[in-house]
């Protein structure tokens, strides 16, 4: 398990799920089944770590990352809703950066728990604290499922009387031995490089040799990449994007929360909503989810 997690009081919920407490009065599911192990925070339904038998883990968590209930964790599975990056003006200004879900505490509804699959239910609902963000009223649920796969599906409901748009993001941090090991396929030609600030064709493979922050928006719905330790699949669906963002390391140096020596161990591959995003009319739902798997080496 994570050792950046130090945890004061642990309690059996069902025979692979305990719910873990930190000093710092975060609570924690902890996953432990003949599959695999993840953590999961109650604290923006974070997904910090899944890791399969006899594989490396396949998240990386800053050792740096804020653990107050305050800030989003650096690392892991940020969950970006209703909005991915800066807030529109529509939206408003002063609202944070990939909305407010991967900053509000969620509720466990249910688990589901068999011998070498777990699944988490999680929900979040609209209250006067999300109104203050997003003025609409809204479910969301998150179902996580820990096995030999690791599976997010988000779904939107809107209760409200009118349509909502949303955008959104599984922001994937994966773990990686070096940058010269990554190399990703399927994510389509067409992409918006936001560090040239311009639109670009993808030739060939995806390699990460510098700092990127690439929105891709013709991805398959199979996306493949290398980590150094194995070859990952995503099965994408409900998405129009796929981000593909590595800091590199001027920019992580002058992010407190990110590691300055440990950049060279990630990139975010993250399942996305971006541009016009989705809009779902008044008593109806979407969902945005991922499998990732392991390719046979
Ligand atoms: O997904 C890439 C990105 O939008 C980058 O521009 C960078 O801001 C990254 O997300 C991390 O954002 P955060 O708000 O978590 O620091």
């Amino acid at each position: 398990m994570l050792k950046d997690f130090t945890f004061i009081e642990q309690r059996e919920l069902t025979q692979h799920v305990s719910l873990a407490k930190t000093s710092q009065g975060l609570s924690y599911l902890v996953i432990k089944n003949d599959a695999a192990e993840g953590l999961v925070s109650l604290f923006g339904a974070h997904v910090l770590h899944y890791q399969a038998k006899n594989h490396e883990p396949l998240l990386w968590v800053s050792h740096t990352t804020a653990q107050d209930g305050v800030k989003p964790f650096r690392g892991g599975i940020p969950l970006c809703w209703p909005w991915f990056g800066p807030a529109s003006e529509e939206i408003g200004s002063g609202k944070p950066s990939h909305g407010f879900a991967r900053i509000t505490e969620w509720q466990l509804d249910s688990i589901d728990d068999q011998a070498a699959c777990t699944q988490l239910h999680l929900s979040l609902h609209s209250s006067e604290q999300t109104k203050a963000y997003w003025s609409y009223d809204f479910d969301l649920e998150l179902t996580v499922t820990i096995g030999q796969t690791l599976e997010l599906a988000l779904t939107t409901h809107n209760t409200d009387q009118k349509p909502l748009t949303y955008r959104s993001a599984l922001h994937s941090y994966f773990y990686t031995k070096d940058t010269k090991d990554v190399c990703i396929r399927g994510l389509g030609s067409h992409y918006l490089d936001k560090v040239a600030k311009q639109e670009k064709e993808q030739i060939g493979d995806f390699q990460l040799t510098q700092w990127v922050d690439s929105i891709y928006t013709q991805p398959e719905a199979r996306v493949q990449f290398t980590t150094g330790f194995d070859t990952v699949q995503l099965n994408n669906a409900g998405d129009n994007s796929v981000v593909v963002w590595n800091p590199w390391a001027d920019n992580a140096a002058k992010t407190d929360d990110f590691d300055s020596d440990r950049w060279q161990n990630m990139v975010c591959v993250e399942t996305a909503l971006t541009g016009e995003g989705t809009t779902v009319k008044p008593g109806k739902s979407h969902t945005l989810s991922v499998v990732m798997s392991y390719l046979q080496k």
